[in-house]
């Protein structure tokens, strides 16, 4: 299962407000998990595990919600890349907006 543990705003994506962040976990349960608003160099506390459906391909999409316009993805992570146990930070980057998300990959019996 994933434990998330914060997500830092490096850029955001909206230039009027703050963003209005939500994860989508590919594969996992729950599939979603909502941050909410953060502005530009804040972190904010992310609580949640998510469990990971057993041999199947695991991604985080970032996504910044909008209201009138489509929602904006930020970015994918992979997660095959990272190892259990260890802690962990990604940083997904579209071009105009970036994220870092801190985390960590952890046994299902933990
Ligand atoms: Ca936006
Ligand atoms: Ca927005």
């Amino acid at each position: 299962m994933i434990q998330f543990d914060s997500i830092t705003c490096l850029k955001q994506d909206d230039y009027t407000g703050k963003d209005n962040i939500f994860l989508i976990i590919n594969n996992g349960f729950p599939r979603t998990i909502e941050v909410g608003e953060i502005e530009n160099l804040q972190t904010k506390q992310v609580w949640g595990y998510v469990s990971l459906a057993d041999n199947a391909r695991h991604s985080i999409e970032v996504w910044e919600k909008d209201e009138i316009s489509p929602n904006d993805l930020i970015g994918k992570i992979y997660l095959q890349d990272y190892t259990i146990g260890r802690d962990q930070q990604a940083v997904v980057d579209n071009g105009s907006a970036s994220y870092k998300l801190w985390f960590k990959i952890v046994e299902e019996s933990q």
